[in-house]
C-alpha cells in the first residue's frame, strides 16, 4: 500500500502541466512570520488597519512602519528547502509556473522562473501621482517617502484589499489554471480571493489538487491529497522519492 507521499510523487510525473500556488506558510521556515497563524502579522494588527488604501490615506507612516518591518525581514530572510524543491521541480520540467500570493523575493532568489506575482513585489514603491516606481534594497529612510519625481506620496508595491490584481498577472494566472492538469497548493489558509478559487478552476477541470500545510484550511476541503507537515521538509522528500522513481525507471530501461 502506498503512503500518500508517494501517490502524490506518481501524479507529478504523470501530469502534463503542473502548476503551484503559494501563500505564507512556503515563507515561514524563512522566519516571515505568516498573517493567520498564531503569531501571525494581523495577529498584532488587523489586515483593515494596515492593508488597504483607506488605512493608508488615513495613515500612510503608520503603514510604511509596517511595511519597512517587513521589508527588513524579508531582506534578511533566506529562501528555505520549501522555495529550493518547487525551483527543482520547475527544472526537472515537472512544474511548469507558480502562482504566487506572497510580496518576499523569495522564489526568485531560489532560482524559480515562471512566478506569477499576483498580490505584487513589497521590494517595489510606486507613486501615488505619477509613473515613478523604484526598487527597494533597503527600507525607505523616510516614512513616508515622497516621489523624487513629483513629491507625491509613494506607497508599496503591492495589492491591498479591495484593490484589483493586476491585469497580466492575472490574466496569467487564469491561462495557466486554465491549462494545469494538477496543482500543487503550498502553505496557505485559502482565505483570500481570488487566488482562493485558482485550486477550485483546476479541479472542476479535472485537474488533481496536492495540498501541503502543517493544518487543514480552505482549500483541504477540494484536495485530493492533503499532506500535512511543513512545506520545508515534505517538499524536499517529495523530491527525493521523484528522483528514485525516476532513477528506477532509468535502471530499468538500462539507461
Ligand atoms: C479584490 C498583499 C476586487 C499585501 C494581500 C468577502 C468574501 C470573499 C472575498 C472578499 C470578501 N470581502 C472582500 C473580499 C475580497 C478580498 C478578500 O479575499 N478578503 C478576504 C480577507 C475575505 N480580496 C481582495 O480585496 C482582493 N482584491 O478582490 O479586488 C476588485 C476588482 C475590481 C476593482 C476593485 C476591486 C485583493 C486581495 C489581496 C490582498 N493583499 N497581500 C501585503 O502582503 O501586505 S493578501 C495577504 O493574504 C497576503 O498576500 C497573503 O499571502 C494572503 C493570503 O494569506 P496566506 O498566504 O494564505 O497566509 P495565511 O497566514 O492566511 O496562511 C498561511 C498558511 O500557511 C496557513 O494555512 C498555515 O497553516 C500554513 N503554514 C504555516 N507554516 C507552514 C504552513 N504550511 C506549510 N509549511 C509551513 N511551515
Ligand atoms: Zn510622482
Amino acid at each position: 500500500m502506498k503512503r500518500p507521499i508517494e501517490l502524490v510523487a506518481d501524479a507529478l510525473l504523470k501530469s502534463k502541466y503542473l502548476i503551484a500556488l503559494t501563500g505564507a506558510g512556503i515563507s515561514a521556515e524563512s522566519g516571515i512570520p505568516t498573517f493567520r497563524g498564531k503569531n501571525g502579522l494581523w495577529r498584532k494588527f488587523r489586515a483593515e488597519d494596515l492593508a488597504t488604501p483607506e488605512a493608508f490615506s488615513r495613515n500612510p507612516k503608520l503603514v510604511w512602519e509596517w511595511y519597512s518591518w517587513r521589508i527588513s525581514m524579508i531582506l534578511k530572510a533566506d529562501p528555505n528547502p520549501a522555495h529550493y524543491a518547487l525551483a527543482i521541480l520547475e527544472d526537472m520540467g515537472i512544474l511548469k509556473a507558480i502562482i504566487t500570493q506572497n510580496v518576499d523575493d523569495l522564489h526568485e532568489r531560489a532560482g524559480t522562473k515562471n512566478l506569477i506575482k499576483i498580490h505584487g513585489d513589497i521590494l517595489t514603491a510606486k507613486c501615488t501621482s505619477c509613473r515613478y516606481t523604484k526598487k527597494l534594497d533597503s527600507p525607505p529612510n523616510e516614512l513616508p517617502p515622497k516621489c523624487p519625481n513629483c513629491g507625491s506620496l509613494l506607497r508599496p508595491g503591492v495589492v491591498w484589499f479591495g484593490e484589483p490584481l493586476p491585469k497580466k498577472e492575472l490574466d496569467a494566472t487564469f491561462i495557466n489554471a486554465s491549462k494545469a492538469d494538477g496543482i500543487l497548493v503550498v502553505g496557505t489558509s485559502g482565505v483570500v480571493y481570488p487566488a482562493a478559487s485558482i485550486p477550485l478552476i483546476v479541479k472542476e477541470r479535472g485537474g488533481f489538487v496536492v495540498e501541503v500545510n502543517i493544518k487543514p484550511s480552505n482549500i483541504t476541503q477540494i484536495a485530493d491529497f492533503f499532506i500535512q507537515g511543513k512545506a520545508g521538509e515534505i517538499l524536499p522528500r517529495l523530491i527525493q522519492i521523484i528522483n528514485n522513481r525516476l532513477n528506477v525507471d532509468r535502471d530499468d530501461r538500462g539507461g
